[in-house]
């Protein structure tokens, strides 16, 4: 075992892919244990002491062990040198907590589970596209870009000059829905979203961190 943090997850996972971003835009060496909670059987029993909910990521740094993305990153943030993540003065702090929030309860169940998915990923399983479940989120993604893109302040970031945890929230989330034919429609109506989204996808740490 390596003093390296340690992330245990999967290239295919939207938070997993989130902390990881933060661990690369921080300078940080890590490891990525691989762990495929969608497996055959589900995840190793004893995973569940690292995550008792069954999700990725899970965290270990030394002797201390985390789970959920929002502590995670918060904490790599935090704990290490390299560049601050999270802005200092209270406004754009909250501001980048919301947007966090928004990422969470919004845009990952519609942009992701309720675009995404359904149009590209269980289709690619052999899965049917449930319609109904599409129909309904389309409404939920156009809402969420909306207020994303009027939350968005001036500068090539969400937070302006500052490259954020919002960004690495947000970006892959927008990666997937941005897949779907409907993605692409509906980013066309925010010309901020667009030019951040260019901005975000050449990145060297979402190359290294493209879901193969
Ligand atoms: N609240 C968790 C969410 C993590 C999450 O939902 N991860 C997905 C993969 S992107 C997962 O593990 N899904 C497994 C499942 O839903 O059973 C966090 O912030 O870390």
């Amino acid at each position: 075992m390596t003093g390296l943090p340690r992330l245990f997850g999967a290239d295919y996972s939207v938070y997993v892919r989130i902390a990881r971003l933060c661990l690369i835009e921080k300078g940080i060496e890590y490891q990525l244990v691989p762990l495929d909670i969608f497996a055959d059987g589900g995840p190793p029993t004893d995973y569940l002491a690292k995550h008792p909910f069954g999700r990725i990521p899970a965290f270990e740094h030394q002797e201390f062990s985390l789970y959920e993305t929002s502590a995670i990153t918060r904490y790599i943030d935090e704990a290490f040198e390299g560049p601050q993540l999270q802005p200092l003065d209270p406004v754009h702090r909250a501001r980048c907590n919301q947007l966090i929030s928004i990422a969470d309860n919004y845009a990952y169940p519609h942009l992701v589970w309720g675009v995404y998915v359904e149009r590209i990923s269980k289709p690619g399983r052999g899965v049917s596209t449930d319609e109904d479940k599409l129909v309904a989120a389309l409404p939920k993604a156009r809402n969420c870009l909306a207020a994303m893109s009027q939350l968005m302040r001036d500068g090539p970031w969400f937070i302006g000059e500052q490259l954020t945890l919002a960004d690495l929230y947000a970006a892959p989330m927008f990666d997937y829905f941005l897949m779907t034919f409907e993605g692409a429609e509906l980013i066309r109506q925010h010309g901020n979203l667009q030019e951040w989204w260019a901005r975000m996808a050449s990145r060297p740490s979402m190359a290294v961190t493209k879901p193969s």
